[in-house]
């Protein structure tokens, strides 16, 4: 982006509340106007010249697809968690090379073909199913995010400078195939008290949760074996994993090989002393699975560097409990707030892309966006959060998040 604006653009009104890209850009007939301050004078004579690519024929047909040596987004961590670079993405699905991984005791490389899913307990016949097996249900697709309920915990103590990737990088969306929970469920004939579920990996951390048979769940749960239109990448559990859609990523049980039905919840470690939120009357709060609607601008954000002139502000926004129902972004640290355009498709439980255009005039200036869903539940200030929570907490942030834009266009995480 030039630091010279072709051209002259509004910068938008304090009262307007709808996206002024759409309204008064569009409108007032000047989007090559826009275009061109987004973008900047073409060198039409470059243009002209006949470049390397022309010269010779490309290369041959492969195998299985790679992407172009130019794009270099990957995730960053490793170990037991790797982080997706969301400042680095388009559209809504995460591609499953990009997709965050935790694990808590590495992933385990299992033949399909000697892996078993047994269902049991409280049920009329209990039945072990091959991945094959599976596959002749009749399956169902679609998107949802998952995010770990440790995503953004840092936000929780001491502000600290980091990227996008490392506040908000343990969240990605899929599209997930597999069998409707319900449906097997149904196969195995659930008995009278059946409420509770114990989901069970078989990798060596043998992580195992308690799953509430809710109505929504029932509706919403899938055993999976697709992620992206081709199988689990080994990461995600291949070859089985359960995805509970809008449900904290922990139970999301991968390398699924047993699920057991009983009258109440298991209380295995993973619920106990793990992934349970201490409160200040020294109480934990245990089966907090909803991930809360969370919002975070991922362009401009921490590391990155701005020129004067516009800038489209972009983000996601999801929430566990249905689809996004609106954004605002502010640029004066929270004090007026401006709707921003959702970009379809804005599907429920699942990531949400939000823009809007900007322009910086080379002051000082804090980036924050908030969201509601369709419930109606606003994204909260990490104030309001903390006086709820306290500072016990390590799970289950969901705060507004703040950038700070400073005089020489470089970009930090700050608190909102
Ligand atoms: N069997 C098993 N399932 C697991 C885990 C694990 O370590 N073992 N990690 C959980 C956690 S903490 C998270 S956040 C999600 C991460 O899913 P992903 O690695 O596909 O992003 O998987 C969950 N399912
Ligand atoms: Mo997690």
């Amino acid at each position: 982006m030039s630091e010279e604006t072709p051209g002259r653009v509004d910068e938008p009104g304090p009262t307007a509340d709808v996206p002024s890209w759409d309204r008064r850009r569009f409108l007032a007939g000047s989007a090559s106007l826009m275009a061109a301050a987004l973008i900047g004078a073409a060198d039409t004579s470059e243009i002209e010249r006949t470049p390397d690519p022309m010269r010779a024929p490309g290369a041959g047909a492969r195998p299985y697809g790679e992407r172009s040596p130019f794009d270099t987004a990957a995730r960053s961590g490793g170990g037991s968690l790797s982080l997706t670079p969301l400042q680095d993405l388009h559209g809504i699905i995460t591609p499953s090379s990009l997709h965050f991984e935790r694990h808590h005791n590495g992933v385990p490389a299992i033949d399909p073909s000697r892996h078993r899913l047994l269902i049991h307990g409280l049920v009329d016949r209990p039945l072990v199913f091959t991945v094959e097996e599976l596959m002749r249900f009749p399956p169902v697709s679609r998107l949802a995010f998952i995010e770990c309920s440790g995503n953004t915990a840092q936000a929780w103590g001491e502000e600290r400078n980091a990227t996008v990737q490392e506040t908000h990088g343990l969240t990605s969306t899929s599209e997930w195939t597999g069998v409707k929970l319900s449906l097997l469920l149904d196969a195995v004939g659930m008995q009278r008290g059946a409420t509770w579920m114990l989901a069970e990996g078989s990798d060596a951390a043998a992580l195992a949760r308690s799953v509430p048979l809710t109505d929504e769940i029932l509706r919403d749960a899938l055993v999976c074996y697709g992620q992206n239109g081709e199988a689990l990448r080994p990461e995600q559990g291949y070859p089985l994993r359960l995805l509970l859609p809008g449900c904290e990523g922990n139970i999301n049980v991968k390398w699924l090989r047993r699920l057991k039905v009983g009258a109440a919840p298991f209380m295995t470690r993973w619920e106990t002393a793990k992934y349970t939120d201490l409160m200040p009357d020294g109480t934990a709060y245990q089966f907090s699975l909803v991930m809360e609607a969370k919002s975070v601008i991922t362009r401009p954000s921490g590391g990155q560097r701005i020129h004067r002139g516009v800038q489209l502000i972009q983000g996601l926004a999801w929430s566990g409990r249905g689809a996004i129902t609106q954004v605002e972004v502010s640029v004066d640290g929270g004090r007026t707030w401006r709707t921003a355009a959702l970009q379809e498709p804005i599907l429920p439980k699942c990531h949400t892309r939000f823009h809007w255009p900007w322009r910086w005039d080379g002051r000082e200036a804090i980036l924050e966006s908030r969201c509601v869903d369709e419930t109606g539940y606003r994204q909260p200030t990490r104030r309001a959060l903390l006086a709820v929570r306290g500072s016990e907490s390590r799970y289950h942030f969901n705060g507004i998040q703040g950038w700070k834009i400073e005089r020489d266009g470089t970009v930090r995480n700050i608190h909102a």
